[in-house]
């Protein structure tokens, strides 16, 4: 199905599934992301300390990652996600994800970060794709992978088929190891389109049967853009997602409800032998 090498691969997800056993859900913290309008005003005024605060409650509540973003200064974008990563670095020891199209502004925030960054995200689209590559192997840094290439945004199971495959591809010739790439399938609002939530779940679960070890992530919230109480959809959708074989996301690690509702899906998905990782929550309090 797949035009890739499979022995090679084959070897490669052997090592994963040993690895994913034991590792939990790859949280990344979506708040520092200047579309959020406090967000976009404490920037603004350069407010460090309301800033590092939120970067410290995300990691503090269980974030792999930090997401950064200051995409919505479209002249100061670098310079405002340069100050981004300074500033979140100072507090937390967490990598950062890097969040723009924008390839000056991934460079110049990667040449800055301390450890590897996430560049979030290199596309299927050519021009993109070839301002970002270079980037993922000078830092060797980890990214995510949006499906979205020059024909636009997908809109079908195939499409995102097709372009996954393609940059599976890409990334595979360019000598990328999948571990370190997280495909995002593009999640768009259930409020606009009543199939737009199982495009996504089917594209997840064809992605896993490939067995190429690549991760896969998403911004959850995306799917109750336009409706209220969203984060009970988003906790619905996560937990679909998951067991079709999503390893990681992009949400607010803050809900607890969601924090709790993973670490319990991850029993339920062999993810947390033992229940290890659960009965230390629950003996720490945290799931009460
Ligand atoms: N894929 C990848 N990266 C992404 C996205 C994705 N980065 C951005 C976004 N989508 C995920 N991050 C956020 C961050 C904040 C919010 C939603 C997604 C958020 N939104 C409020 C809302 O939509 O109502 C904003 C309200 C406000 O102005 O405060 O909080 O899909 N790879």
């Amino acid at each position: 199905m797949i035009n890739l090498n499979k022995n090679n691969f084959n070897r490669r997800w052997e090592d994963y599934r040993k690895f994913t056993v034991i590792i939990i859900m790859i949280i990344i913290g979506e708040l520092i992301n200047s579309t959020r309008d406090v967000i976009k005003e404490k920037i603004e005024e350069k407010d460090a300390e309301y800033i590092k605060k939120i970067a410290r409650e995300q990691v503090e509540c269980g974030a792999n990652y930090v997401d950064v973003n200051s995409g919505a200064f479209v002249w100061d974008e670098v310079d405002y996600l340069i100050w981004l990563v300074e500033t979140v670095q100072e507090v937390v020891d967490v990598p950062l994800t890097l969040d723009s199209p924008n390839p000056e502004a991934l460079k110049k925030a990667a040449e800055i970060h301390k450890g590897i960054p996430m560049i979030n995200s290199i596309t299927a689209e050519k021009e993109r794709y070839d301002e970002i590559m270079p980037i993922l192997k000078e830092y060797k840094s980890d990214v995510i992978a949006l499906c979205i290439s020059d024909d636009g945004m997908p809109d079908s199971v195939d499409d995102r088929l097709k372009i996954a495959e393609k940059l599976i591809d890409s990334f595979e010739k360019e000598d990328i190891d999948l571990d370190r790439v997280y495909l995002d399938p593009l999640v768009k609002p259930i409020s606009v389109n009543g199939e737009f939530g199982y495009q996504v779940l089917d594209t997840i679960q064809k992605i896993s049967e490939w067995n190429t070890g690549i991760h896969m992530t998403c911004g959850l919230s995306n799917i109750s853009y336009g409706l209220p109480k969203r984060s009970l959809l988003n906790q619905a959708f996560l937990i679909m997602a998951m067991e079709r074989g999503l390893d990681s996301a992009i949400i607010d690690p803050t809900d607890k409800d969601m924090i709790k509702l993973i670490k319990a899906a991850e029993v339920l998905l062999n993810k947390d032998p033992y229940g290890k990782n659960y009965l230390k929550a629950v003996r720490a309090g945290e799931l009460d």
